[in-house]
Formats: C-alpha cells, sequence, structure tokens
C-alpha cells in the first residue's frame, strides 16, 4: 500500500520520532524502513531500480509516441519513462508558438483540406526514417485518418516542418511506415469513398468508392515530401487497414490489410443490421500485397489517371502490371508487421485467435507461376492462404500486432481481449511465454522493432484502458503505456506511464545516441522552412517601420528586454512584429505574449519570429516576454499603444516615478566597478582554462561577450550624461551597465562550474 506523506510522519510520531525530524534524519532512513513504509517488495525495488534515472541521467532510448486525438507527438525516454516533449503537430502548440507565429501558421495550414482550416489531428502511426532497414534519427513521420495527411518532423530540431494533404482519401489509416530507405512513406485509406470530391449514393458502393494505398515520395536531401512525385494505387473497397514495407529480400514490396471486404454498408437507421454485423460476416478478409518498384515504374511511364491533381494507377492497370495481389487472411485483421529479415509477414485478425505467418518466397512462387485461386470482382488475382502460409500460431484471443525481439524468429503479440503479450516464436510457431497488462493492449513496441535489426530489452504495451490503475482523475482517464523488461526469458512488468494527451496508438524508439539535436539556431532562422529569415534584425539594428495602415517592427530579444518597448499604432492598422532572439546559450529561450491578440511566441536561442495582427480597437496592449529567463524575466515588457485614427500627440515630459541625484550616480558606479572585478576573475579563470573543448561553454562565453559589449555601451551613455550633469538618465544608464554586467557575470559563472565539473584543463 502506497503511503502518502502525511501518513509516514504519523507512521513516524507512531514510533516515537518526533514530528521535527529533520530532512537529514529522514534521509537516514533505511531502505528496510521504505520499503516497510511504503509496502514495496523485493520484485518492486527491482523493478524500480531498472528504471529510475537520477538526476541528470539520461534515457538509452526515445520514444515518439503518437498523440492521437491531441494531433501531437509525445517524446519520452525509456526506460525512465519520462516525458521530454509534446511536438505541435497537427494541432496548435502554444509553447512552441506553433500555430501562433506566422512562420508555423503557414505549415499548419498545409494541413487544412478543401480550403477548411483544421486544428486537430487524430495521430496514429509515427515511423522513423530508416537507412538500409536501419533507424537513422534524421526524420519522423506521423499520419492523421480523420483527415488524411502526413507530418513531416525533422530530428535535428524536433520541429514540424510539413504536412500534406492526401487529395483523393477521405480517411487514412495505414501509415505512416517508411521503405528500407525511406524511399516512400505508405499511407492506407481506411473508410473507401469516391475519389473525386462530389457526391456519389451509397448504394453505388461497390462501383463508385474506393480504397487505396498512397506512396508519398520523400526526398532526404530537402527533408520533404515531394506531392508531385507521389502515386496511389486505387484499391478496392475493401476498408484498408495497416500498411508494412518489405525489406531485405522483400524490399520492393508492401502489404496492406483489409478488414471489411464484404463491401458492407451499414444504415441502422434504415433497418439494416449495423456495419459491425456486415463488416466481420465472412471468415476471411484480404492482404494486399503490392509491387511497389513496378508501380513506381508504371507511374514513371506516365500510366496513370490524374484525379484531383493526384496520378492514380487504376486497379485495372495495376492488375495488368502486375503490381496488386491478394491473399486471404483470417477474419478482420488488424497488425501486418514484416520480420526484421524481410522473409515473413505476420498477420493478426482480432476476431481470430490465429496468428498468421505468411512466408514471402511463397508468395513470389505463386505470382511467379501464376498461381492464383481465384479473381475478385475487380479482377484482381487471389492467392491462395494455404499456398502462402508459413504456419499459424494459436496465440490468445484479439491478437493485433506483432514486434520483434534481437533474437531471432522471438516476436512478441498484443492480445486485446486477453489483455496479455505474447511471446512467441514465429519460424517454429510456438508459444514462449504471455503476461498480463492493464488492459486491453493495442499496439506494443520493442527498441528499434521495426527495423532490421530489433534491439529487443524493453518492450512498452500500449493499453487501450487504465481503468483502475491511477487515481481517478474523472471519467476521461489518462492511457496507460507499460514498459516491460524483455531481456530475460519471462517477461517482467517495470512500470506504468500515464499519458494524459489523447489515445496514443503506436511508438517508435530509437537509441537516443542516433539522435543529434541542435540546441540553437544559426541567427536569425526560420526553423519552419530551414534557412535564414529575411527579418533577421542584429543587435542595435532594431527599428520600426510606419506606412499607411501598416506597423513593421524589426526587434530583438535578449536577457532581460524585448526591443522595442513601445510600439505605436493607429486604429486599423496591420501590426507585424518580427523579433530576433539574440541568445546563443542552450535554453536561453524568450516568449513573447500580448493581451487580447492571439499572440504567443516561442524565441528559441537564434530563432526569427513572426507575429501578425490587425488592431481593431485603440487601446493599451501590454506584452511581455514569456519565459522565465532571468532574474529581470518580470521587467521584460513593453507596451503597444493603438491610438485612434487621426490622434495628435500632447507635448508633455515623462511622469518619471523617482527623481535620482549624482549621489545615485556615483554610488552605481562602484557598485559596477567592484563587479567588473568579480567577472573579470571568472574571465581570468575561463581563459586560463580550454574553454574551447567545450561547446555549450564557447556558447556562453560568446553570450556573455555579447552581454559585455552592451555594458560597455550602457556604461558611456551614462558617462555622457553624467558630463551633462543630467544625473536621472547618468543614474538610469549606470543600473543598465550593471543589469548587462549581473548577465555577463551569471553567464561567466555558469561556464566556470562547466569547467570545473567537466575537468576542464588549464593551459596557462
Ligand atoms: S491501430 S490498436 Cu490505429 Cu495502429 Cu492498432
Ligand atoms: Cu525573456 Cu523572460
Amino acid at each position: 500500500m502506497i503511503k502518502t506523506a502525511k501518513q509516514t510522519l504519523a507512521l513516524l510520531a507512531g514510533l516515537g520520532v518526533g514530528l521535527t525530524v529533520s530532512t537529514s534524519a529522514m534521509s537516514a532512513t533505511s531502505l528496510d524502513q521504505v520499503m516497510k513504509d511504503r509496502g514495496l517488495t523485493q520484485k518492486d525495488l527491482l523493478a524500480a531500480a531498472k528504471t529510475y534515472t537520477p538526476t541528470g541521467g539520461r534515457d538509452e532510448y526515445l520514444a515518439f509516441a503518437s498523440g492521437g486525438q491531441s494531433g501531437q507527438v509525445i517524446v519520452y525516454g525509456i526506460p525512465s519513462m519520462r516525458i521530454l516533449k509534446y511536438i505541435g503537430v497537427f494541432t496548435p502548440e502554444p509553447w512552441q508558438g506553433y500555430g501562433f507565429d506566422e512562420e508555423s501558421k503557414k505549415v499548419l495550414r498545409m494541413g487544412n483540406i478543401q480550403g477548411k482550416e483544421i486544428n486537430f489531428g487524430d495521430t496514429h502511426h509515427p515511423a522513423i526514417s530508416e537507412t538500409d532497414g536501419e533507424y537513422d534519427g534524421r526524420y519522423l513521420f506521423i499520419n492523421d485518418k480523420a483527415n488524411p495527411r502526413v507530418a513531416v518532423i525533422d530530428l535535428h530540431d524536433f520541429d514540424t516542418k510539413q504536412i500534406v494533404v492526401n487529395p483523393v482519401f477521405k480517411s487514412q489509416h495505414g501509415g505512416a511506415f517508411v521503405s528500407e530507405n525511406t524511399e516512400y512513406v505508405i499511407t492506407a485509406a481506411q473508410y473507401a469513398t469516391p475519389y473525386e470530391n462530389k457526391f456519389v449514393p451509397l448504394e453505388e458502393f461497390n462501383d463508385k468508392y474506393r480504397g487505396g494505398m498512397t506512396y508519398w515520395k520523400f526526398d532526404r536531401k530537402i527533408g520533404r515530401i515531394q506531392e508531385d512525385k507521389s502515386f496511389t494505387v486505387m484499391a478496392p473497397p475493401y476498408s484498408q487497414d495497416l500498411s508494412d514495407f518489405g525489406k531485405g529480400p522483400s524490399h520492393g514490396w508492401s502489404f496492406t490489410n483489409s478488414f471489411c471486404s464484404e463491401r458492407y454498408v451499414g444504415g441502422i437507421e434504415k433497418g439494416r443490421p449495423p456495419y459491425e454485423a456486415g463488416c466481420s460476416a465472412k471468415d476471411t478478409d484480404f492482404m494486399h500485397v503490392v509491387n511497389w518498384k513496378k508501380a513506381e515504374e508504371v507511374y514513371k511511364a506516365g500510366k496513370v489517371k490524374k484525379i484531383n491533381g493526384a496520378s492514380i494507377i487504376t486497379m485495372e492497370t495495376a492488375v495488368k502490371e502486375g503490381i496488386l495481389f491478394l491473399i486471404p487472411e483470417p477474419k478482420s485483421p488488424h497488425g501486418v508487421d514484416v520480420t526484421p529479415d524481410g522473409k515473413f509477414i505476420i498477420v493478426s485478425g482480432k476476431l481470430d485467435s490465429h496468428t498468421s505467418v505468411y512466408s514471402f518466397d511463397k508468395i513470389m512462387t505463386a505470382i511467379k507461376n501464376k498461381k492464383f485461386e481465384s479473381k475478385d470482382p475487380y479482377g484482381i488475382p487471389i492467392i491462395s492462404m494455404k499456398d502462402t502460409l508459413h504456419t499459424q500460431v494459436e496465440l490468445g484471443l484479439g491478437p493485433l500486432h506483432t514486434q520483434f525481439d534481437s533474437k531471432p524468429c522471438v516476436a512478441y503479440t498484443s492480445l486485446y481481449v486477453d489483455s496479455m503479450v505474447g511471446k512467441w516464436d514465429y519460424c517454429k510457431g510456438k508459444v514462449l511465454d504471455k503476461i498480463s497488462i492493464h488492459y486491453n493492449i493495442g499496439h506494443l513496441m520493442t527498441m528499434e522493432g521495426d527495423s532490421k535489426s530489433p534491439d529487443g530489452k524493453y518492450l512498452v504495451a500500449l493499453n487501450k484502458l487504465a481503468i483502475d490503475r491511477f487515481n481517478p482523475v474523472g471519467p476521461l482517464h489518462p492511457q496507460n503505456h507499460q514498459l516491460i523488461d524483455i531481456s530475460g526469458d519471462k517477461m517482467q512488468l517495470l512500470y506504468d506511464m500515464p499519458l494524459p494527451l489523447g489515445e496514443p496508438h503506436y511508438v517508435v524508439a530509437i537509441k537516443a545516441d542516433k539522435l543529434k539535436p541542435v540546441n540553437r539556431y544559426k541567427s536569425g532562422w526560420n526553423p519552419r522552412e530551414d534557412k535564414r529569415s529575411p527579418y533577421k534584425t542584429r543587435a542595435g539594428r532594431e527599428k520600426t517601420v510606419k506606412t499607411p495602415g501598416k506597423v513593421e517592427v524589426f526587434g530583438t530579444t535578449i536577457r532581460s528586454h524585448i526591443t522595442p518597448e513601445t510600439i505605436e499604432a493607429e486604429v486599423g492598422d496591420e501590426v507585424i512584429i518580427h523579433l530576433t532572439n539574440l541568445e546563443r546559450a542552450q535554453d536561453q529561450v524568450h516568449g513573447f505574449a500580448m493581451y487580447g491578440q492571439n499572440v504567443q511566441m516561442s524565441l528559441e536561442p537564434g530563432k526569427t519570429s513572426t507575429a501578425k495582427f490587425v488592431v481593431d480597437k485603440e487601446g493599451v496592449y501590454p506584452y511581455y516576454c514569456t519565459e522565465f529567463c532571468s532574474a529581470l524575466h518580470l521587467e521584460m515588457q513593453g507596451y503597444l499603444l493603438v491610438k485612434p485614427k487621426g490622434y495628435k500627440a500632447k507635448k508633455g515630459k515623462m511622469q518619471e516615478g523617482v527623481s535620482y541625484t549624482q549621489a545615485d550616480y556615483e554610488k552605481q558606479v562602484k557598485t559596477n566597478i567592484e563587479t567588473q572585478a568579480v567577472i573579470d576573475s571568472v574571465v581570468g579563470f575561463i581563459t586560463s582554462h580550454n574553454y574551447q573543448d567545450f561547446k555549450p561553454v564557447v556558447a556562453l562565453v560568446e553570450d556573455a561577450t555579447d552581454q559585455l559589449g552592451f555594458a560597455e555601451e550602457a556604461k558611456k551613455k551614462s558617462e555622457v550624461a553624467a558630463a551633462k550633469k543630467d544625473w536621472q538618465n547618468a543614474m538610469l544608464w549606470a543600473n543598465q551597465w550593471w543589469q548587462y554586467q549581473v548577465k555577463t557575470a551569471d553567464m561567466g559563472l555558469r561556464a566556470k562550474t562547466y569547467l570545473e565539473e567537466h575537468g576542464a584543463k588549464k593551459v596557462k
């Protein structure tokens, strides 16, 4: 039983330990005592030791989970299961400024459907780009089922760069999955619809409604999907489900399930039995086997039909060219997974307790010998199940998805109805182990489990229901990702992680050291387009340009001020604010939010972002930095003043809150001289060490040098004012000089600590 802190204290009191127990006495509690207090077993401790990551520790794997209906991607570490980031993809995400600055709005709006803004996504399957069948850690793809879209996330900065809309599908579940060298990203339709954007009565379902598989061409050099080089293989209205690409010997082929080859159309309201009855009536559905290499040739030869601007390989062409084949598979299947060696395709039927292993070799033999058992109503050849099956294994109820171990022939399959994971040997067709999960597992995932060489080690069970696993938080429960140790013969459950952000259908995990994300941008960078922003502004070059009907600001942010601190506009003006974050040190982010304008930018070091809006009401609109960036973060503020049309400024002096004297000025200067001495000693320490060998320190030193430069300018301004006996400005500029010194010292000390902690060597 887990005890609250209060209960623990009460317990200690009961044992005669005073309630004035000091923290040091608390931390001296023995392990035995903690186990007793929290009701933990040896097994629990072992599990804890396998996941616990001490402060500053890193995870061995990074997982990218779909965020389900949130339209985002969730990044977490394995084995700690600590959430590291939510990446805004199909949904605005204010923290990242995603959907609030002009640069990211452009990306989000690529996802408009027939001109309509869509502000969510039902993300399903993330896929990491591959080179030679291995995760290369460069890009992440994810599909949206509700609106047939795919997004490209660059893992260089974990930002969404592109959204493409499928021009012919109206729903899209079976993706994203990538081919061996990320030549293509596949997505399959789910609910059949007419390809054209027009009305077709349901009575014409068999003739006019279609499914299909789209092959999105990915250009690795530019990191974008090329819609004009992508094509779709049209398929019957069979409700295509998941897909997977072949690898190794099966490279060049892809496989897609279907779950309603009955082509049933429901209509409860008209007295027809519902879809669920009609779509599960037959004993088998069809696996679609596609020769995509051949399809690519056919596409390149121009043997396509154009619909809504997309290139479509019709079923007729697909049959004639030997591109599309069908194989029966057990009742309403769900997952289709190609084994790491590319020799087998594993299919699980939700309504059949068997998991079927198809042999790619046998499929090829049947195709070569034109040995088909029949044709479907569209003339597509059907290869018989028994000619292509390698084996079938009775694993348990409701098998769904399969992932692989580093050990040859070992696979893990989720058993939805049984709420279990089954470990089995797909070569010999033998069950090896089973473990219960909580509850109703959907997908499951092993480390690099989709690649040619899975790492094994851990498995994550993505459970559809959490029921009673966590503290209740109302009727909508968090999802439950369970971490399972698969390094031994027996699976061991280690940890339950609640995920409170939509239903994450699938997740992929990559060895963390394969990822090389940057922690700052080149200065003046537009990350959404990966190029220098034309609005990049350097320190001292800030300006506001007023033209009729428009105010355009070229500003900067640096600890701890936004330049400009006042923006003036007239009612009806369009206000455009470009801000460049001048910081170069790691994690030195500024934000920018404004009252009443739906503006929130995230300015990571080096980034340039733009906010654009029309001010239709006069008034005073404060703006400020939204990241607690420094001791004077709250002072990182300013005002947008929107004046009525034709407003004439009254002559008047600024009302000062405090008047400063010569004595105030001199006192400040004295402080500044003392501060400079501290800075000099820190600089002395840094420059006398090999600090250039430490990248984060170099960035800190660059920033500190900038700040020191600003300090020098402020110092000069205070001296000019002092010479004029303008003590007000002399004192304020002297204080600003000190502010810059403080920031210099802060960064200098961070650099010094880093050098000390990382064993820097003395060089002079
Ligand atoms: S699905 S629970 Cu959307 Cu991948 Cu299978
Ligand atoms: Cu910048 Cu707070």
